[in-house]
């Protein structure tokens, strides 16, 4: 059985060869990006067997996707290639370091990920996993691509753990019920992953504990807290007013110098389930995340290259005073 196998659009990213607006950056280096493959690869990096469920355009950016996640060793056969739609691309500039703020330009409408539905991927394919990790990003990307969310985030007898990164992207929605819709997907998952941030932009909601009440189905939910740090709550608190102790578990992020943000909740969500998956407590599980969070926030792409699982279990094992 595979660990975890992961569905969403990836795309070549070019990122800026300096700082500065889109308008003036003068030429772009090729890399990748997608937030489920970023998460696959990662994944991978640590000993997990991965599986990416995808389609791309039959052009080279598409081989290059293939080829450079597959070279993560993430399972690709799945992969559908389309001869009428392109592969998604994407700019993006540098970015402010510390608040994050920078623009992005997508091309990717009518992708040929844009065109995944429930009768055109491998479903079974999808389902065979221990953990099948989703995004809201599919969510945004077409009717298609919604009706398949729905679809593997509907309640069957045997479905894999179903992971969900909220990914609120509100350039992507067609639709202003993007944050509806988000929060439905976000109750059939098992396994949630959001940013206090983006519940408060999409959801309105503030602080960890309002987010556990209108999300009460999950089994886990963990809220990221940025530079903060993260919090998981237990599903079955007792009365979630301010006093109820003992329910939450909250672990320092590291502190590091940023360079670029994009794709750290990706390799967050990778540490995350990782540890997941090898029975780990809450507390390392959190920690693992901070970690591979840490390798992606200090290189320019969205991927940086994560610790192996050796290592990050030696940085894991430092004592409270190493994680503050
Ligand atoms: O989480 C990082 C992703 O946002 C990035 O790699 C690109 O998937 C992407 C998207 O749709 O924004």
């Amino acid at each position: 059985v595979v660990d975890v196998v992961t569905l969403g659009e990836s795309m070549v990213t070019f990122l800026p060869s300096r700082p500065g607006r889109l308008a003036d950056v003068p030429s772009f280096d090729r890399a990748i990006g997608g937030a489920e493959s970023n998460v696959a690869c990662v994944l991978a990096a640590a000993g997990h067997s991965t599986r990416w469920v995808s389609r791309v355009g039959a052009d080279g950016f598409g081989d290059h996707l293939v080829e450079t996640i597959g070279g993560y060793g993430v399972d690709v056969t799945s992969v559908r290639r389309d001869p009428d739609r392109p592969t998604g691309i994407y700019f993006r500039t540098a970015g402010d370091r510390a608040t994050d703020a920078h623009e992005v330009a997508y091309y990717r409408a009518g992708s040929a990920a844009s065109a995944m539905a429930a009768d055109s991927v491998d479903l079974d394919a999808l389902r065979a996993g221990r953990i099948l990790h989703l995004s809201g990003i599919t969510a945004a990307l077409s009717e298609e691509c919604l009706g398949l969310m729905r679809e593997l985030t509907a309640s069957r007898p045997g479905r894999p753990l179903v992971s969900f990164d909220v990914n609120h992207r509100p350039g992507l929605w067609r639709e202003a019920d993007g944050p509806r819709v988000l929060l439905e997907l976000a109750r059939g998952a098992d396994i949630v992953f959001v940013g206090d941030d983006e519940a408060r932009e999409a959801w309105g909601l503030h602080g960890v504990r309002a987010i556990r009440e209108a999300l009460p189905e999950p089994e886990i939910v963990v809220v990221k807290q940025g530079k903060g740090g993260a919090t998981v709550l237990d599903k079955n608190v007792d009365g979630l007013g301010e006093d109820a102790t003992g329910t939450a578990t909250f672990v320092r992020a590291l502190d590091i110098d940023v360079v670029a943000h994009v794709g750290a909740g990706d390799a967050f969500a990778a540490g995350f389930l990782s540890a997941t998956l090898r029975g780990l407590p809450v507390r390392d599980r959190l920690r693992h995340g901070h970690l591979m969070a840490a390798a992606a926030l200090t290189v320019p792409g969205d991927l940086g290259t994560p610790p192996a699982r050796s290592h990050a279990d030696r940085l894991a094992a430092l004592d409270d005073n190493a994680w503050g």
